[in-house]
């Protein structure tokens, strides 16, 4: 295999945010972006020569020209095999999987998650180690500090590859595998859920369902798991086919962006479950017949339940949240005497706690529910957990939610995001409530009095590492919380999300409209923070 090294410049602007590198594809299309990127991360890795490297990504617009260059540039830098999903396709949770199952040395994920995609649109990229999960802060500033300064990278000249025939193909020391991209994933969910109770549940018309794959990644895999193998009718998964745009559509399973699905679930003709996942499968959202499950109900409704899915029938050691995500499953955690964990926004912060068995579920308000099975957070397994919840407990979704929360109490949650805020803006706008903290204690606001205000810091209780500057939270003597924090993940200025949370023990107010009953805390967030006076905008562009 002929090698070259090829002198390049650095780009300043290849920092990791929450999830990876993401930008827009023209960004990615300037001259060695990619491989300015791809081998500033193996020059972060020590060993990787003749290792196992997964690739594969959610099949947005640059996803295959992105992985002939990276198979490339792998080839130079040593690797001895590449696992590759047909087409170029994997989900986030699937590469977790692989990585594991096949003791690959690590993995890189093409995606930017729900963002759109398209030319002129969103691409991402993301490097995941060994044990299958996102690179932690360590690495990816390791990396960041790796691209500011490099000079060179390497690519072997060697021809594209065919990615879409599964089977092994030699070139010289390097072996690539293209792999059927649902086979293990599927196998690996059929040995934590009870597919024969599934089975009989679909096949008896009990369970009857609409998957949203909006035209992203999770189309094969629901297809083939809740159709082909658990025997839901053709068509119980819709917006199945992965398209390069998502079909013009924002891949973000919120009710927002999940139309559809939102609509067939408020009518009359609504099944007994509804779901939907992102661009690259990470993500769930999870509805009943007129209902809309919030993420934090739903992970703490996972964690009280956890008992009646096969894999978690022994228990679970423990369970975790990022900070801005309610406080439902700390209520449960309480009542079952598991520890219980609050960490910074992101899934990477989870990983420790997973490996060193501190925890087995884990979620973020963010749409994403996890367990120890793989390293990321996983969309169809949360419809598989919910699914199999229903069938043992015959009942509807809205049932499980209300006994919860009768016996646990409500946590009304809500996150109102203010996108594409311009970035001195948003920037203002943090440093004004950072300003403000330490007079904040005791102040009342109405009702509300404050109890403490700080800014989240996180020590992971295994390697001590610490990372600070992770949200700023106004804390009020009857446990309602206000939580600030720019988002990570956006590309076009900067995203302000404000997450609210007010605790409802009566019962006799649990059916209230969240927006209503947390009116007056969106009030004092607003009197905090000014996002509307600073921004010139009337409202949220998306609420959650
Ligand atoms: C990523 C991370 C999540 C995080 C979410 C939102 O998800 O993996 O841990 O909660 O972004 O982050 P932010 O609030 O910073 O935008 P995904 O699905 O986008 O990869």
């Amino acid at each position: 295999m002929q090698i070259e090294t090829i002198d390049t410049s650095p780009y300043d602007d290849q920092k990791p945010g929450t999830s990876g590198l993401r930008k827009k594809v023209t960004t990615f299309q300037q001259r060695n972006y990619l491989e300015n990127f791809v081998q500033s991360i193996f020059n972060s890795l020590n060993g990787i020569e003749g290792t196992t490297l997964v690739l594969g990504g959610d099949g947005r617009y640059f996803n295959r020209q992105a992985i002939q260059t990276i198979i490339k540039i792998a080839a130079a830098n040593g690797f001895g095999e590449l696992i590759i999903g047909q087409g170029g396709l994997l989900s986030t949770p699937a590469v977790s999987h692989i990585i594991r199952k096949y003791q690959a040395f690590g993995g890189i994920v093409l995606s930017a998650s729900h963002n759109p995609g398209g030319p002129t649109e969103d691409f991402g990229i993301k490097y995941n180690v060994s044990n299958g999960g996102p690179a932690p802060e360590k690495f990816t500033d390791a990396l960041f500090e790796n691209s500011k300064t490099i000079g060179e990278y390497r690519l072997a000249r060697i021809d594209d590859i065919d990615l879409d025939h599964i089977g092994r193909q030699q070139i010289d020391g390097l072996s690539i595998d293209i792999i059927d991209p649902v086979a293990d994933y599927a196998e690996l969910m059929a040995q934590i859920f009870d597919f024969d109770l599934l089975k009989q549940s679909i096949g008896s018309g009990y369970l009857n369902l609409c998957f949203d794959a909006m035209h992203a990644i999770t189309g094969p895999y629901a297809k083939r798991i809740l159709e082909e193998i658990l025997g839901a009718p053709a068509g119980s998964v819709i917006n199945a086919t992965p398209l390069e745009d998502f079909g013009g559509g924002h891949p973000d399973p919120n009710m927002a962006h999940a139309k559809e699905l939102t609509q067939l679930m408020f009518s009359p003709q609504a099944p007994t479950f509804g779901a939907a996942s992102d661009g690259d499968g990470d993500r769930n959202m999870i509805m009943g017949a007129n209902i809309f499950v919030t993420p934090s109900d739903s992970l703490a409704i996972m964690a009280a339940n956890a008992g009646l899915i096969p894999a978690y029938r022994k228990g679970i050691s423990g369970v975790a949240r990022s900070m801005p995500t309610s406080q439902a499953v700390d209520r449960v955690a309480k009542a079952e005497g598991l520890p219980c964990f609050e960490t910074p926004t992101g899934w990477k912060y989870f990983g420790n706690l997973l490996d060193d068995g501190q925890i087995t579920l884990c979620g973020e308000e963010s749409f994403g529910t996890g367990s120890d099975h793989v390293r990321e957070k996983d969309g169809l397994w949360a419809v598989l957990f919910w699914l199999n919840l229903i069938a043992r407990r015959r009942q509807s979704v809205a049932d499980i939610v209300h006994e919860h929360w009768q016996h646990y109490g409500r946590d009304i949650y809500c996150r109102h995001d203010y996108e594409a805020v311009d970035a001195a803006v948003a920037n203002g706008i943090m440093e004004h409530l950072r300003g403000q903290l330490n007079g904040l204690a005791n102040q009342t606001f109405g009702d509300y009095t404050v109890k403490f205000a700080d800014e989240f810091s996180y020590t992971d209780p295994v390697d001590h590492s610490v990372s600070h500057n992770q949200g700023i939270r106004v804390g009020f003597t009857d446990g309602s919380r206000i939580v600030f924090r720019l988002s990570g993940t956006g590309t076009v200025g900067a995203t302000l999300r404000i997450y609210l949370e007010k605790y409802e023990p009566d019962a006799d107010k649990h059916a209230q409209d969240a927006q209503q009953a947390l009116s007056a805390l969106i009030e004092i967030a607003e009197q905090l923070c000014e996002v509307k006076k600073r921004s010139g905008k009337s409202g949220p562009d998306v609420m959650t």
